[in-house]
């Protein structure tokens, strides 16, 4: 055998959640794909729940190198790239069609190219899932309820903008440390999608759940851009094709998640309102969405906003 034939790089991904779930199966799949286009000549070692850092510190060593690859949520994206906090704005999204018709279009990858300027490949969209809030207090039926919630969020800002309009307390904290900040009542609850909330056993720790569905949170796979810039022209249609295999596991992951994470967690004991009046959240948030405009302008919002898939 030639050198050339034995010559197999090493590339780390990891995620903030469990391998049994909706992150770990997207770098699963990501990886045995990869592995299968290029005949074994990339090796991609997983590591799971945060083991190699949070997902800041993850977007910080793909940026600088120290890390190759990781698959994250867009929590704490616009520390990084601040040209997409638009897709954090609550209620941008009506539904999944929405989303990921929206990041599988030509929006998408125009919104996935805004990644390179800033030292970072942007490879795949994929799904974190529709939020929502769970807490010990009481059960959220309208945006009054709210007042006065000490709630973990993500480290965004614009999270944490709109949910001080609902009237919450946002403590943001990398997710690593949510679990235990809410046995230990550092906060009274947090906002997360399904798949997270149940594969993480927030249920244990929480007697509250409804069905805000006020944020869309996309995931995404994030290489090192000059570490994708050094590939071959093929070897990039690799990585870019496997992280399409790893979105595509992850959002049947999702769906699966969304059919039967209400049932059993409710079984659980977790009590669940499932249906909101949407408008009220919307209009209690109003202060913060003419900020939003301002801040992005409306037609940048209105194309995401408005996008039929
Ligand atoms: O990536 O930080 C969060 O709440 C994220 O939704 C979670 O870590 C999944």
């Amino acid at each position: 055998m030639s050198t050339a034939a034995l010559a197999q790089q090493t590339v780390r991904i990891n995620v903030s959640m469990p391998q049994n779930g909706h992150h770990g199966v997207a770098i699963d799949a990501f990886a045995a794909e990869l592995e299968r286009l290029t005949e074994g000549r990339f090796d991609v070692e997983t590591f799971y729940a945060g083991s190699l850092g949070a997902e800041r510190e993850s977007i910080e060593g793909v940026q600088l190198g120290t890390l190759e690859l990781t698959f994250t949520s867009t929590g704490p994206v616009p520390n990084f790239v601040p040209e997409l906090r638009v897709l954090d704005i609550p209620y941008l999204f009506r539904d999944y069609a929405h989303a990921r018709g929206l990041l599988d279009s030509e929006i998408g990858d125009e919104l996935l190219a805004r990644f390179e300027p800033h030292g970072i490949k942007g490879l795949a969209w994929a799904d974190n899932g529709f939020r929502h809030m769970t807490n010990n207090v009481r059960p959220i039926v309208a945006p009054a309820d709210l007042n006065g919630l000490k709630m973990r969020t993500m480290e965004n800002s614009v999270h944490i903008a709109a949910y001080r309009e609902f009237g919450i307390l946002p403590t943001p904290m990398a997710f690593t440390e949510v679990f235990a900040a809410l046995q230990q009542g550092v906060v009274d609850g947090q906002e997360n999608p399904l798949s997270v909330i149940e594969s993480n056993n927030f249920q244990e720790v929480q007697n509250y759940l409804t069905l805000t569905g006020h944020v869309f949170s996309p995931c995404v796979f994030l290489m090192n851009l000059e570490l994708y810039n050094d590939l071959s022209e093929e070897d990039q249609a690799a990585f870019v094709a496997a992280a399409k295999v790893g979105a595509a596991a992850n959002r049947a992951r999702v769906d699966s998640d969304e059919a039967s994470a209400i049932g059993s967690m409710a079984a659980e004991g977790l009590q669940i309102v499932a249906e909101i009046d949407r408008d009220a959240f919307i209009a209690a948030i109003g202060k913060a969405n003419e900020q939003f405009v301002a801040d992005f302008g409306a037609e940048e919002i209105a194309r995401i906003r408005d996008f039929q898939p």
